[in-house]
């Protein structure tokens, strides 16, 4: 703690040093980081709270390393000064301090990862549920609503989407980037992942578990679009399984496989 002017004077140059840095720090950050678009509501939540972690990431690194370049300088042996160093046993104050401050923010942070964590999981009135299987190494979503099944991920904007998700062999996860929200598919259990996506486009979903030797090719196109055209596409594939298979025949021979594999499941 400071006792003289000139231990005020050290501390203030080095608060200040702080707190350029970590704007700088945090600036630079978030402009390296290669996050993808902002796909859905859940984005939004989960890109607020990875901004303010970073934040206190550029605090915590400058707090360290600018105080200690700043010691290393500041504070270097003169040269033929053969004196002892200044002696310490303890300071209170600084011990409460240094573990009071670093558990408020523990809290803090903790609450509203909580808060977070109750946003992106929470259930909406109307949305729509898409039954996914993961297996070595594809994709399969089914619509229960209107018994369509398909290798491509079909959803219409703004409005809330809920996968229920299993997994035929091993662990799968199912990742979509511009959505943020990932989830684990287990064999022998359903697990669920909900989001809500906000802006259309083509989007993969990309398998985010090392799943065996393909896992690389373990992915899907996403496709969101306008309600109106979800409701065609579910339409064109309801009005019959054999012209929507046909529909997807450009797609290689293992996708084929998939549908077929599907329908043989289903029956
Ligand atoms: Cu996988």
């Amino acid at each position: 703690m400071p006792k003289s002017a000139t231990d005020i004077r050290h501390f203030i140059i080095a608060g200040v040093l702080v707190a350029i840095t970590t704007v700088l720090l945090d600036l630079l950050l978030k402009a390296i980081l290669p996050m993808p678009v902002q796909g859905s509501h859940q984005a939004q939540v989960i890109d607020q709270l990875t901004s303010w972690h970073l934040t206190l990431i550029a605090f915590l690194f400058s707090l360290v390393v600018v105080i200690m370049l700043y010691s290393l300088f500041v504070f270097r042996k003169k040269d033929g000064d053969e004196s002892e160093g200044a002696h310490f046993e303890g300071n209170t104050v600084l011990e409460i301090a240094w573990t009071v401050i670093p558990l408020i923010v523990v809290f803090v942070f903790g609450f509203f990862g909580v808060r977070a964590l109750s946003d992106v999981t929470r259930a909406a009135p109307d949305e729509i549920t898409v039954n996914v299987t993961g297996f070595q190494w594809s994709w399969l979503f089914e619509y229960p609503d209107s018994g369509v099944a398909s290798n491509e991920l079909v959803l219409p904007v703004d409005r809330a989407a809920r996968m229920d998700m299993t997994s035929r062999d091993v662990i799968h996860s199912f990742w979509i980037p511009e959505m943020r929200v990932k989830q684990d598919l287990v064999p022998g259990m359903t697990t669920t992942l909900r989001f809500t996506p906000s802006v259309t486009g083509e989007y993969t979903v990309d398998c985010a578990e090392l799943c065996g030797l393909s896992h690389y090719s373990m992915v899907a196109p996403v496709r969101i679009v306008e309600q109106a055209e979800y409701e065609q596409w579910l339409a064109e594939r309801t009005a019959g399984t054999a012209p929507a298979l046909a529909q997807t025949g450009d797609e290689t021979d293992a996708d084929t496989d998939v549908e077929t594999d599907a329908d043989a499941q289903s029956n």
